[in-house]
């Protein structure tokens, strides 16, 4: 059978949760220079209105935004509704389930109820409710994806991340178990899962704290949001009989969770 080497995502419909910073905005300019057309959602309207504008100049075809807390089920329901009102009956190609992150770095003794349930209403409710919602959007047999953003924490263990290793570490077995329950419809399912990347993310790990967040990465090249964004729009863009189920990316400078060369010492 002779298949086509590349899925085109020209006017094709790509709904990013997270949109409004990090991976989800980076995302949202690799798949605007692709010709897609986003639907963007997050809770800061601000972020969003400028990367929806940047989107639009870097050529997609449409990009629009709406406010979206993927913690309340109603706002998850609402914002689904506000997307099938922009996508007039067209599909849903890709869905990219990125929102999420991590909070505090206490260990399980000095844990923090805000700070576990954030993270697992987040990473873990946040990608089940809008996949719930989003599923009757995605058209059978025609290259849709659904591309879920997991961690090596999901796959690794270290201290102060109890609830954000066994968050990622759901969204890993959820990705498994989508790819299961939606076999056969032709709706492709994969986690991608980055090591160290220096995003907003660490900043809001350690509450605003900009110099913790930066000693994160002090001396080391990390992975930059737009290799994750690259690596994002390569996975939707296989041909549809492609399935790319788990992606594991790390910096060259990080081996593993706790081994990280640094160039200089903290
Ligand atoms: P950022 O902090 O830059 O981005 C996080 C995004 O998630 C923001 O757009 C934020 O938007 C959104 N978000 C957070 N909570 C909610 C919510 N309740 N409802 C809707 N949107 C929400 O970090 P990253 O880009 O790095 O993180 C993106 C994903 O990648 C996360 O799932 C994170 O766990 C994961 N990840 C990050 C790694 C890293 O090292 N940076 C490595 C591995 C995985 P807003 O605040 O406007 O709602
Ligand atoms: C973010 C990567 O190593 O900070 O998911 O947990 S790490």
């Amino acid at each position: 059978m002779n298949h086509s080497r590349f899925y085109s995502l020209k006017n094709k419909w790509v709904l990013i949760t997270g949109a409004s910073s990090g991976f989800g905005a980076a995302t949202a300019q690799a798949f605007a220079a692709a010709g897609a057309k986003l639907l963007l959602g997050a809770r800061r309207m601000d972020r969003l209105k400028k990367v929806a504008a940047e989107a639009k100049r870097a050529g997609a075809a449409d990009a629009v935004f709406h406010k979206l807390d993927v913690s309340q089920t109603a706002s998850v329901n609402n914002f689904i509704l506000w997307a099938k009102t922009k996508l007039k009956s067209q599909p849903l190609q890709v869905l990219v389930n990125n929102a999420g992150g991590a909070h505090g770095l206490d260990s399980v003794a000095a844990g923090k109820d805000a700070d576990w349930e954030t993270m697992l209403q987040t990473n873990v409710l946040g990608l089940l409710r809008v996949t719930r919602a989003a599923l009757p959007l995605l058209p059978r047999d025609a290259g849709a994806s659904i591309i879920n953003i997991g961690s090596i924490a999901g796959r690794a263990a270290y201290a102060g991340a109890s609830a954000y290793c066994a968050a990622k570490a759901s969204e890993l077995q959820i990705t498994r178990v989508l790819r299961h329950e939606l076999f056969g419809t032709g709706i492709r399912v994969g986690t991608i899962d980055p090591g160290l990347a220096e995003t907003e993310f660490s900043i809001v790990r350690f509450k605003g704290d900009k110099q913790k967040a930066a000693d994160v990465y002090a001396g080391m090249n990390p992975l930059t949001a737009e290799d994750i964004a690259e690596t994002i729009v390569w996975v939707a863009s296989r041909p549809p009989h492609v399935n790319i189920d788990e992606i594991l990316i790390k910096p060259t400078d990080q081996v593993e969770m706790g081994k990280v060369f640094r160039r200089t010492k903290l």
